[in-house]
């Protein structure tokens, strides 16, 4: 520990943290607008300053270290009057159209402008000529709202281990893009929208598609139903004031049905679909000599991840399309079958915490017969201005549920949304298939947490199983290293694109830095699902009576020929 005078206090603080750190920890808080633990403490912004004795220059106190009788001042006039000083110069420079900005009111450079009492900006003169690039299908990218904080180039290289964003030029003309200035749709971005999620202001952005779905509901010739993906009701309650980890399922369920969707059902219902074609498929591998390991392949920012940087390891993955194409695929054939309908006069629309499934849902490889299994993605951000703009009271809504047939879902679908989901639910099938009886373990907590790359043997029916279950793109990089020496003998694979997986995804409720500096949003919204899993009757996705219909009824058996032509892919290089 060090003695440190704060603000005229004398403290003990640990002696390895920041003054920052060390501030926070007796209950003294400094604003930041760059910084973000462990991702991005590069005291860029200088929003942070604090006075140091002895010192000329006043510091930036995320990045100064805290040593023994050092005597600091967080908030006196000196040092508000260079935070003002700062803010004002970076909204000069900043389009300040907060009233159309989707980020307002949800925004920290707003936030801190309003904190720090800002009523007039006192410099004028040219402004930055932005990029405003609306290429790509998922995200769109605005420098005039960039304030070159670094979040998201940190967060693209050292979380993702991408690097497409960059600074690019210099001085004045500096920006945050890709190189050359090039368009999100042309560089190799995987979409994960992870630079959006940690984004103080609006410079990234989804690429909204929300007015096409209110489109379609006032259509009289479409039948417009609605998928509601896993992690959507682990996070959808915060963006109307309910604590990070509260599960709304059933508010989720009304607000659908309010909005005016012909049917609401449940992605849920179509991971359990994935269970049984992704578990049968690896039962198949494993017996008949298949590739091994066979990887998961319903995170597309991850088979993006794996297309552009590895592709000579694309056999590994599993030949599965994901839940939420599965459920379109299903949707105008099954679906459009039972009920006498067309399927062209079908539309699905989907409600994802992801940004990738945008580019997901055109990837031409996908279609049945050239008809898209899913029409129209929309973020969970973007289902909750739909429920804005519809003016619902959220917290009033009565908990509803989803719809018979495509709606009911075992706790195994449920728990898709965090990293290792996949692979419990995939183990909850696979070990009562291949031991034959009712395996009565259903919790594989080897899988569950946090950690980048868990590891472990499962011993199924005598057989040692080998899995791996890796969250973000920079493990992912790391188990397909492993793959691609010889070193790993896994049998399974679980990767998912995004950071603690899609609870987390980069369509989900955006939290400012200062809640993610102290909560893990992953470890509440995955224990909402973990929770809602542990409380439901039927956990394994083979007991739920709404698949048993789908395969006695339509498909027979799991790859089968038919399930083959409606859910299964191939994705070459
Ligand atoms: Fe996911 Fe999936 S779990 S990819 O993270 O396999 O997006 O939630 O919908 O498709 O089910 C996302 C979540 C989601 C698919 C499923
Ligand atoms: Fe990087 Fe993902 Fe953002 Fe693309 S979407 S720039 S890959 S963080």
């Amino acid at each position: 520990n060090v003695s440190v005078t704060i603000n005229g206090n004398q403290y003990e603080v640990p002696s390895n943290l920041t003054v920052l750190e060390a501030a926070r920890t007796v209950g003294i808080d400094i604003p930041t607008l760059c910084f973000l633990k462990d991702i991005n403490e590069v005291g860029a912004c200088r929003v942070c300053v604090v006075e140091v004795e002895g010192a000329r220059a006043l510091q930036a106190s995320c990045v100064l270290p805290v040593r023994e009788g050092m005597v600091i001042n967080t908030n006196n006039n000196r040092v508000r009057k260079a935070r003002k000083n700062t803010v004002e110069l970076i909204l000069a420079n900043h389009n300040r159209e907060c009233t159309t900005c989707v980020r307002s009111k949800n925004c920290e450079l707003q936030s801190i402008s309003e904190e720090l009492g800002i009523r007039d900006i006192r410099y004028t003169g040219a402004k930055r000529e932005g990029t405003y690039d609306d290429l790509s299908p998922s995200i769109i990218r605005d420098t005039s709202k960039c304030i070159l904080c670094g979040r998201c180039v940190s967060m693209c290289k050292e979380v993702q281990g991408i690097g497409i964003l960059d600074f690019t030029n210099r001085g004045f003309e500096t920006a945050v893009g890709p190189a050359f200035n090039m368009s999100m749709k042309d560089a190799p971005c995987i979409y994960c929208g992870q630079c959006m999620t940690v984004c103080p202001v609006g410079a990234l952005t989804e690429k909204p598609a929300k007015d096409i779905v209110w489109n379609y509901l006032e259509d009289p010739t479409k039948h417009v139903i609605v998928q509601s993906a896993p992690a959507v009701r682990a996070a959808l309650g915060e963006e109307f004031g309910y604590p990070i980890g509260t599960n709304v399922t059933g508010k989720l369920a009304t607000a659908l049905r309010k909005l005016g969707f012909a049917k609401i059902f449940d992605t849920n219902w179509a991971a359990d679909v994935t269970i049984m074609e992704e578990g049968t498929e690896l039962i198949g591998r494993i017996k008949n000599g298949g590739v091994l390991p066979m990887i998961t392949s319903c995170s597309p920012g991850w088979v993006r991840y794996i297309e552009f940087q590895y592709p000579e390891l694309l056999p590994h993955l599993s030949s599965c399309k994901s839940p939420q194409n599965m459920f379109g695929a299903l949707a105008k054939s099954y679906y459009a079958e039972k009920n006498g309908l067309d399927p062209k006069d079908i539309i699905v629309v989907s409600v994802m915490p992801c940004t990738s499934k945008k580019s997901e849902i055109i990837r031409p490889e996908l279609a049945v017969n050239g008809v898209p299994d899913v029409d129209v993605s929309i973020t969970t951000r973007e289902l909750a201005l739909m429920i804005k703009e519809a003016r619902l009271e959220f917290d009033k809504l009565e908990e509803g549920t989803f719809d018979a047939f495509m709606g009911d879902y075992s706790g195994a679908g449920v728990i898709f949304g965090a990293t290792g989901g996949v692979m419990e639910a995939a183990l909850r099938t696979v070990a009562d298939v291949l031991t034959g009886t009712e395996v009565e373990q259903v919790e594989y907590t080897a899988v569950r947490g946090l950690e980048g790359i868990k590891e472990a043997t499962v011993n199924i029916g005598g057989m040692d199983v080998k899995i791996a279950v890796a969250h973000n793109t920079t493990n992912a990089g790391i188990i397909l290293d492993k793959i691609k020496s010889g070193e790993a003998d896994y049998h399974f694979v679980e990767v998912m694109a995004c950071p603690g997986g899609c609870v987390n995804g980069g369509g989900q409720p955006i939290v400012p830095a200062n809640i993610r500096n102290v909560i893990d949003i992953r470890q509440e919204r995955a224990k909402a699902l973990y929770d809602e899993d542990a409380s439901k009757s039927v956990r394994k996705s083979h007991k739920n009576p709404e698949i048993k219909r789908l395969y006695d009824e339509y498909l027979g058996e799991p790859n089968s020929h038919k399930a083959h032509e409606l859910l299964h892919t191939h994705y070459v290089a």
